[in-house]
């Protein structure tokens, strides 16, 4: 089974009160085009597509992928910029039925081989050069890692060819897979369908105020589920609006583009709005188009949120989503203290918030606890993880998130903090688990705990604690950052701290858990300031 299925009474439900359309996303591409069909869509560079285009290119591309062997069902992993090539790619396969699977730009052979590998993907999609980096030198080490990889397609190549037909995939069947942030020893591959995804991006778009006027700067990974769905580049297509694609996130790349088009909204995390605000109060662009500023992935400080007014001239707007499902926004006619204070309410009626404590007890109203949910758009399962979902859901089907909250009396959320073992670095997650099996393969290495140190700039950074193995010559901390960045994975994971202690420095006696190792060790760079 590929997705754990809602139950059917619910479906049946979410299917009545037309949150579940029963519209694959090829019908939805093919919609719009029909009511766009001239329009602009996407802009990448001096390329202009319209939505004909895009119909039109993604009928080629799926019968391309089809003509080489790619069937429905079949997992494709996605490594894609910020290219107008992405809607060829994705559309083509999302057409023909097959499955993309979402890497980043940043991710390396560790994570793509385990993509790969996990999905049993046929063929894998990589850049060539990007940023300065050679996509096409990880093939080998993907290739060794899944042997059912017999395919390989580079960014920007033409793959299409005359369309032939295609069945209509089935839009209650496992369309794409997300990734999730993770806080276990490997990433959870979060699987979607065209019914759950398409309700969020429709009840987005609308949230959002989309229209045809609406001209989005895709700045983030246009991948990420932020950039894609909430409302993102989908949300953009479903309302008639255009979509320019930012090749890189800074004010020096974005800002002309925001001039030049008249980017009318964009979607940042909080680190990268702080980068923005400096570089604007420095002024040089016409940045007034500019409408409305989506800040999420992390925690946005008020202060910061009530900076963004009036030097960017814009709305801000508070998101605080998840690849999972789920996602709040705060709304546009909100009083400022519920946007500047606040992480914003569900999409929709339908989602089920339940505020716990340790014991599953929901606590009082008001008060901070663990952060359970379920509705018509959040998943009942991860991808081919049995054992993991029996801790990552109730028994009645609530995904718990690892956040702690509260919520307002208006019904709206406010992230405190994070139950979950992973560091949030500027919206970039990682597990602490996973870079601690990395850190564990070293020969001199004996024990590892990752923990996240606060930082003014990105809210949080990694800081790895390693203990030697005695009688062997150890490694000096920085070459135990080369050794992290050499196991071949994203740059971002690699620790910004590694501390060579010679105990773990933790009070008290008998076995301890790694949660609670990791939490003596937060205390104990907190007391160092
Ligand atoms: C988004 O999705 P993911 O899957 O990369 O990360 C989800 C996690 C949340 O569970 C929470 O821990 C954190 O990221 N988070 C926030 C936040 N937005 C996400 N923490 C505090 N404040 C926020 N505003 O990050 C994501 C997906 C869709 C839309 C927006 C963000």
């Amino acid at each position: 089974m590929n997705i754990t299925p809602w139950p059917s009474e619910l479906a049946e439900r979410y299917r009545a009160a037309g949150y579940w359309r029963g519209q694959s996303f090829s019908a939805a591409l093919r919609e719009w085009a029909s009511r766009h069909g001239p329009r602009t869509a996407v802009v990448d560079g001096n390329l202009r597509r319209s939505y004909q285009d895009l119909d039109v290119r993604a009928s080629r591309f799926a019968s391309g992928f089809a003509v080489r062997g790619i069937r429905p069902g079949d997992r494709v992993v996605v490594q894609l910029p910020n290219t107008a090539d992405f809607f060829d790619i994705v559309f083509g396969l999302l057409r023909l039925g097959a499955v993309p699977v979402f890497a980043l730009p940043a991710h390396r052979e560790s994570e793509l081989g385990y993509f790969c590998r996990h999905s049993e993907a046929v063929a894998i999609v990589l850049p060539g050069t990007h940023d300065g980096f050679d996509h096409r030198t990880l093939i080998p080490a993907v290739r060794a890692a899944a042997p059912t990889v017999r395919h390989t397609f580079q960014v920007g190549e033409d793959l299409g060819v005359p369309p032939e037909p295609l069945p209509d995939p089935d839009p209650g069947a496992l369309a794409f897979l997300q990734l999730s942030g993770g806080s276990t020893g490997l990433p959870k591959l979060i699987p979607r369908t065209a019914d759950d995804y398409l309700y969020s991006v429709r009840e987005s778009a609308e949230i959002c105020g989309l229209s045809t006027a609406t001209v989005y700067l895709c700045v983030l990974p246009v991948a990420h589920n932020f950039t894609l769905s909430s409302p993102g580049v989908l949300g953009v297509l479903h309302a008639g609006g255009t979509v320019v694609m930012c090749p890189r996130p800074n004010p020096d790349t974005a800002f002309p583009l925001i001039e030049r088009e008249r980017v009318t909204i964009t979607a940042l995390v909080p680190p990268l709005a702080l980068i923005w605000l400096t570089a604007a109060e420095t002024g040089g662009y016409d940045l007034s188009s500019l409408q409305v500023l989506q800040v999420g992935g992390a925690k946005l400080t008020a202060d910061v949120a009530r900076r963004i007014g009036p030097t960017l001239g814009a709305a801000v707007q508070q998101v605080f989503g998840m690849a999972e499902g789920l996602v709040n926004y705060t709304r546009l006619d909100d009083p400022a203290e519920l946007v500047e204070q606040t992480q914003g309410r569900p999409i929709s009626p339908a989602d089920e918030i339940l505020i716990v404590d340790d014991e599953d007890v929901p606590v009082t109203p008001g008060a901070t606890g663990h952060l359970l949910t379920r509705g018509p758009y959040t998943i009942r399962g991860y991808f081919r993880a049995d054992e993991h979902n029996a801790v990552a859901f109730t028994s009645d089907g609530f995904y718990r998130t690892g956040d702690l909250v509260r919520q307002t009396p208006e019904g709206y959320l406010v992230v405190t903090g994070r139950a979950k073992d992973q560091i949030n670095r500027g919206g970039e997650k990682i597990a602490a688990e996973e870079i601690e099996n990395h850190l564990l393969a070293h020969p001199a290495v004996h024990d590892a705990a990752v923990v996240a140190v606060a930082d003014p700039y990105l809210g949080e950074r990694t800081c790895a604690f390693v203990t030697l193995r005695a009688g062997v010559e150890g490694p000096t901390a920085n070459q135990l950052r080369s050794f992290i960045r050499s196991r071949g994975l994203a740059a971002y994971k690699v620790p910004d701290r590694v501390r060579i202690v010679p105990a773990f420095p933790v009070t008290g006696v008998g076995k301890i858990s790694r949660t609670d190792l990791r939490a003596a060790l937060r205390a104990h760079l907190a007391q160092e300031g």
